[in-house]
């Protein structure tokens, strides 16, 4: 049974070692890395590929041999974009993986196993209720006779929690596998889809992490740390190239049979189911799940080719009483994925 722990054995934060010795990196001139096919030639995979390909390998024998669940892949939080080798700064984005870490647990609820590709550091599956930094996990504890104990005031609502995250440890259903840089992520991405390859249509994947469309390739990336001598009258200046739009090899290559579901995240409402369009003409998948920023833990809309613009939308009381827009999305993607499994099995 692997428990739902972060890896203790690398941190995909840490800078590759092999970067600080060797910078044997061809140039690749010609090849501007503006498209997926190049992107994999140019760039080089983490060097624990291999030891989260046999967890996952592992994860999902486990489930194939001895409970035959359905697996969701659920992507969660934002991918960093180094601007150094030896990374002392990188762009980052606003996410921190509340989405992608309550739609785990709802999967979960509704006897799914999940592999959680998720941003190291950012929101689990149920110890996102207690971690957040506006929700420190000391403030639902008391000190009583010099001992640490729950304040009874949460301790129902930890129970709760506790046993939900308990289940889906002995069970073996959730398997947390971490990214730091949007490399690290699009790598770990293709790995994982191609060992689902085998769980065909029983597969969804849940693309709600937010991934950095725009990237230094690593070919024109600096060593070491930038100085500000590197600078030109006070100004640096970042050349940042296109990340290749992997979604179409997603759906073409890397996956067999299931059920794909991206997300679209806009700031302008006007624009946003357009957008959610757009991309399922452009890649074919199943389901567009739009969001705006500012209101994407209030309303969503389900974009599919099977059926018309659905939105899901909580009301202020609703909000305030605690109802998460997850408990009604993940049922609703459920719904979808019985259809895609009845349709696809013919
Ligand atoms: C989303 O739209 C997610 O719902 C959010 C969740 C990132 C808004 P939080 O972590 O936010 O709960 O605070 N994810 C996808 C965003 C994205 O980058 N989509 C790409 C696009 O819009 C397509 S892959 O072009």
């Amino acid at each position: 049974m692997t428990p739902p722990a972060q890896h203790k054995n690398f941190h995909t934060s840490n800078p590759e070692t092999s970067y600080a010795i060797d910078r044997s990196l061809p140039e690749f001139a010609a090849a501007e890395p503006t498209d997926e096919d190049n992107y994999f030639a140019n760039h080089q995979p983490p060097t624990y590929l291999p030891e989260i390909e046999k967890e996952v390998q592992q994860f999902i024998k486990y489930h194939q041999e001895n409970t035959g669940k359905r697996i969701a892949l659920v992507t969660s939080g934002g991918t960093t974009v180094p601007l150094e080798n030896n990374t002392v700064r990188f762009i980052d984005n606003f996410s921190a993986g509340t989405r992608g870490a309550t739609s785990a647990e709802y999967f979960l609820r509704n006897e799914y196993a999940v592999i959680f590709l998720h941003r190291e550091f950012s929101l689990l599956p149920y110890s996102r209720h207690f971690s957040h930094s506006t929700n420190c996990f000391l403030d639902f504890m008391i000190e009583k006779d010099n001992k640490i104990e729950i304040n009874p005031k949460f301790s129902t609502e930890m129970l709760e929690v506790y046993k939900k995250y308990h289940q889906a440890q002995v069970s073996n259903s959730l398997l947390l596998i971490p990214f730091t840089t949007v490399n690290q992520y699009l790598y770990t991405l293709k790995l994982i889809s191609e060992d689902l390859k085998i769980y065909s249509n029983k597969v969804v994947f849940y693309l709600a992490a937010a991934v950095s469309d725009f990237f230094i390739p690593q070919y024109r990336m600096p060593q070491h740390k930038i100085q500000s001598s590197a600078t030109q009258d006070g100004e640096l200046l970042i050349r940042l190239a296109q990340v290749p739009k992997f979604l179409s090899r997603l759906v073409s290559n890397w996956t067999s049979g299931a059920m794909i579901i991206s997300f679209k995240l806009e700031t302008d409402n006007a624009i946003l189911i357009k957008k959610a369009k757009s991309a399922l003409e452009r890649y074919h998948h199943q389901l567009v799940i739009g969001n705006l920023l500012q209101t994407r833990k209030k309303e969503v809309v389900f974009v599919s080719p099977i059926q018309d613009d659905k939105w899901i939308k909580l009301t202020d009381e609703e909000l305030q009483n605690g109802v998460e827009i997850e408990s009604e999305m993940i049922p609703a993607v459920i719904a979808l994925h019985d259809k895609w499994i009845e349709k696809t099995s013919k």
